[in-house]
C-alpha cells in the first residue's frame, strides 16, 4: 500500500450499535467541516451501490438471498478493500472522510453471531492492512434508549435481542483512543463534543500525521 508523507485529510469513523445515531452525526459533521473550509466528502460502508460487492451484501441485508455467514462476512471485507485505494486517493489529495461504518461493524456483527470458528481474530483477519482510521468515534446508546428510536426496519439484523450481542462485541474491540459518546444526549450536544476532536484530528493530519493501518 502506497505510503505518502505531507499534508493529506483525515479519515473519521463512526461505529455504534443500530440507531445510534452514525448517519445524522456523519452528516452534520460533514457540513461542519465543510463550513470550516476543510474539504470533505461522506461515505458509508457497506457501499452498496459503487462496488462489485454492493449488490449482494444488499441482497443479503434485505433478506432476498442467503449465504454462508463465512461468505458474506469476507464480501463486507472485500467491499472495503474495494474503495480502499480511493479512500487513499482522497486522503493524499488533502480530502478528509467522515465515514458510517467499518471494519470495526464488520467484526461486531459476525462476531455477535457467536459461530463456532468465527471469533473476533477470525473476523478481524481479513480487514488487516486496510487504512485506519485517524479517529474512531463510537456513539454509546443502551438498549432502552435505542428501542425508543424510531422502529427497526425489516433487515436482516435488525432484531433487539441481536442488537444486544453486537453491542457485547463492539465492547470488546473499544480501543483506549477512541472518543466514545453518550449518544442519548441530543443531537447537536452529540455534534458539538465530536466537532472539537474532529477539528484538532483534521489540523494533525494535514501536519503530516502518517496514515496507519488496521489491525497494526
Ligand atoms: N454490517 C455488517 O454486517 N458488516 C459490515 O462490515 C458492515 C455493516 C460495514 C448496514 O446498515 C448493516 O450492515 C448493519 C450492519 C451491517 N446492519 N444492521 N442492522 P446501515 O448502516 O445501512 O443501517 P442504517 O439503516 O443506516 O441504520 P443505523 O446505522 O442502524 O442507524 P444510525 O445511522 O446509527 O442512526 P440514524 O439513522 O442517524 O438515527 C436513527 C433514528 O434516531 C432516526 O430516526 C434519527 O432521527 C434518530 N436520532 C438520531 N440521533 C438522535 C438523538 N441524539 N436523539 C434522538 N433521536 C435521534
Ligand atoms: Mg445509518
Amino acid at each position: 500500500m502506497q505510503q505518502q508523507q505531507g499534508p493529506r485529510g483525515a479519515f473519521i469513523l463512526f461505529e455504534g450499535v443500530d440507531r445510534c445515531g452514525k448517519s445524522t452525526q456523519t452528516s452534520l459533521l460533514a457540513k461542519a467541516l465543510q463550513s470550516k473550509g476543510v474539504a470533505v466528502e461522506s461515505w458509508n460502508f457497506p457501499d452498496r451501490k459503487n462496488t462489485v460487492t454492493g449488490h449482494a451484501i444488499n441482497e443479503y441485508l434485505a433478506g432476498k438471498q442467503d449465504h454462508n455467514d463465512r461468505a458474506i462476512h469476507l464480501l463486507f471485507s472485500a467491499n472495503r478493500w474495494e474503495k480502499s485505494d480511493a479512500l487513499l486517493r482522497a486522503l493524499h489529495s488533502g480530502t478528509s472522510l467522515v465515514v458510517d461504518r467499518y471494519a470495526y461493524s464488520g467484526v461486531a456483527y459476525s462476531a455477535a453471531k457467536a459461530l463456532p470458528g468465527m471469533d473476533a481474530a477470525w473476523c478481524k483477519a481479513p480487514d488487516a492492512g486496510l487504512p485506519a482510521p485517524d479517529l474512531v468515534v463510537y456513539l454509546e446508546l443502551d438498549n432502552a434508549a435505542a428501542a425508543a428510536r424510531a422502529g427497526f426496519g425489516g433487515e436482516r439484523y435488525e432484531k433487539a435481542e441481536f442488537q444486544d450481542r453486537v453491542r457485547a462485541a463492539f465492547q470488546q474491540l473499544k480501543e483506549p483512543s477512541w472518543l466514545v459518546v453518550d449518544a442519548s444526549q441530543s443531537v447537536e450536544q452529540i455534534h458539538e463534543q465530536i466537532l472539537a476532536e474532529a477539528l484538532q484530528v483534521v489540523r494533525r493530519c494535514k501536519e503530516g500525521q502518517p496514515i496507519q493501518q488496521l489491525w497494526g
